[in-house]
């Protein structure tokens, strides 16, 4: 492991970059109609189109060898095989043995992991199977309506992305609500839409110490047992999924209702386990396990492909190329794909949790930027608020469009016109529109003279803004299995090339310590002077608010 930006085709490509900044995306098109060809590949079912990006083939070529330079191929196994790379905390990361559909064993420590992987399995197929055909009942006999998961961050973010974006697979009569923030008004909304009888309360915690979490599940329980009125029903309303059986078995949730996971499974990346619960609650065991194959097909290709047919790693390597030889601070997710709205927002987490870092591996500072800021909104709607930005703003924001070639609900042409826009984004960010273009544009709209004069230079996109499309038939549970992987795998390699540790999270804890001192300071009546002026003089105004 080593400083990237001394590798020597990190040097060739700060050289290279001069080259390409005189070049505009739409004369490569124009010269090049194989294009597409060069700069597409398929896998599992997804087609990445990454020919609207400011490349050639030499970056291409000096991109494979920067991953070549960073020993890539030997980091990829080093992570399938169990290793303990997230070295800071001294684990191995192994979310891919949740989705090993094949029968080879993983090995932690000379341990196969594979057995508890499928005991816990099977354990979610039988509980949820129950649930959904009505056999297990709630404690005064009714069937379970109602799904309640409790968690926060990767115990919260997975869950609802998943359960959202296969919406069309939910069982008829089953709802899904989630919990997470400490703000009481998020839980006390949620009560009161449900009904204790009817339903199942989930509390997902890694290490069960969270405290917004078990803030929110003592509440829901509390609520149950009043409504209840008796200690007993918990029984038969809560379960818990945790690495933690004792803090669960403390908190009054029998073990026997506890799902297990293990500490090679990071937050962010527990969606594949017991964390799943939710989902496979309102969608049924076969479809969670479908994903699990999506996902284990993704990582077959990112584990087999060569460097440059490696959906993965193209995408990292792009990635890296803008953020750290093109500047651009931030990468946009646009999902023209209604049901991955929360897809932006469990990115947002999965990229820059694990890729938020500015100390390498050796705890020397990085000498390049590190992750990028990701945002997003699901399209057509961002065009309608910030594309202006995107399309002529000042920054360089690249961006990758998600769009299913199929409507899970064909209603006449109202998906072509999805597909139209998400293409047209991507079309008009690419080729911009020229000084010369806008002027036609506007005599042929009868404007001349002044007026013209004053207008054209608003009229005018700089284009050449990168995009990279994903298209996949139909957003099905294989599907977004594998596109959960791919994004995995993508923030991975950025890791390893940039050298940081991409399975660990010390910048979340800062925050934390100092809630718990400002919390006290804010529960009693007096007057706060111990904390910075700022922090005082906001504790001291929200005493004298309530007050008021
Ligand atoms: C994810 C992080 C973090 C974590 C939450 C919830 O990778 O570690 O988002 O998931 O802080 O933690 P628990 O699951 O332990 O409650």
């Amino acid at each position: 492991m080593s400083d990237c930006t001394q590798f020597p085709a990190w040097k060739k490509l700060k050289e290279h970059k001069k080259d390409m900044a005189r070049i505009q995306m739409r004369f490569l098109f124009a010269e090049d109609p194989k294009r597409f060809k060069r700069f597409s590949l398929e896998a599992v079912g997804i087609l990445l189109d990454f020919s609207k990006n400011r490349i050639t083939g030499t970056t291409l070529k000096l991109l494979i060898h920067l991953a070549r330079d960073s020993d890539l191929p030997t980091a990829i196994e080093a992570m399938f095989s169990g290793e303990r790379i997230n070295r800071t905390e001294g684990r191995a990361v192994l979310h891919t043995a949740l989705r090993n559909r094949s029968a080879k064993p993983v090995y932690v420590d000379s341990v196969d992991v594979m057995p508890q992987v499928n005991e816990v399995l099977d354990r979610m197929r039988v509980f949820t199977e129950a649930v959904r055909s009505g056999k297990w009942r709630g404690y005064s006999g009714k069937r379970i309506t109602d799904i309640v998961n409790i968690g926060i961050g990767g115990s919260d973010l997975g869950p609802v992305m998943v359960t959202q974006a296969l919406t069309p697979y939910w069982q008829a009569g089953l709802h899904a609500h989630f919990v997470s923030n400490v703000d009481p008004s998020q839980i006390m909304e949620t009560l009161a839409k449900v009904n204790p009888e009817t339903t199942l309360f989930i509390v997902a915690s890694k290490t069960f110490t969270t405290p917004e979490t078990l803030l929110n599940a003592q509440v829901a329980r509390r609520w149950l047992v009043d409504k209840l009125g008796d200690e007993a029903a918990v029984a038969r309303h809560f379960v818990a999924i945790s690495t933690n059986t004792r803090k669960v078995q403390e908190f009054g949730i029998d073990a026997v209702n506890m799902f297990e996971f293990w500490d090679w499974v990071g937050g962010r990346y527990s969606i594949w386990s017991a964390v799943g619960l939710s989902v496979a609650l309102m969608v049924g065991m076969d479809h969670f396990e479908t994903m699990l194959t999506g996902g284990f097909a993704m990582d077959e290709h990112f584990r087999s492909a060569p460097l440059e047919k490696n959906m993965p790693v193209i995408m990292a390597l792009l990635g890296v190329w803008h953020n750290d030889f093109w500047n651009a601070d931030s990468h946009a997710i646009f999902p023209y794909d209604q049901y991955l709205a929360r897809f932006p927002a469990y990115l947002q987490q999965l990229d820059m949790e694990s890729n938020g870092k500015s100390v390498t591996f050796s705890g020397k500072a990085v000498h390049c930027q590190t992750g990028p800021i990701i945002w997003g909104e699901p399209g057509c709607n961002g065009q309608h608020a910030f594309f202006q930005l995107v399309h002529q703003g000042t920054r360089l924001v690249p961006a990758d469009f998600l769009v299913a070639a199929e409507s899970q609900h064909p209603v006449e042409h109202q998906h072509e016109v999805l597909l139209a826009n998400c293409f047209a984004q991507s079309k008009a960010l690419m080729r911009g529109k020229t000084r010369d273009e806008a002027r036609v544009e506007l005599i042929r709209a009868g404007i001349t003279g002044a007026r013209l004069d004053t207008l054209l230079p608003h009229k005018v996109f700089p284009g050449n803004r990168p995009s990279n499309t994903l298209l996949y038939r139909k957003l099905d549970p294989y599907t977004l299995g594998a596109l959960i992987a791919l994004y995995e795998h993508k923030v991975f390699v950025q890791g390893v090339l940039w050298d940081i540790n991409s399975f660990d999270q010390w910048g979340v804890e800062l925050g934390k310590q100092l809630a718990g001192a400002i919390e006290s300071g804010l529960i009693d009546e007096d007057k706060v002077t111990e904390h910075d002026s700022s922090t005082n003089g906001l504790m001291n105004a929200c005493k004298r608010l309530r007050q008021s």
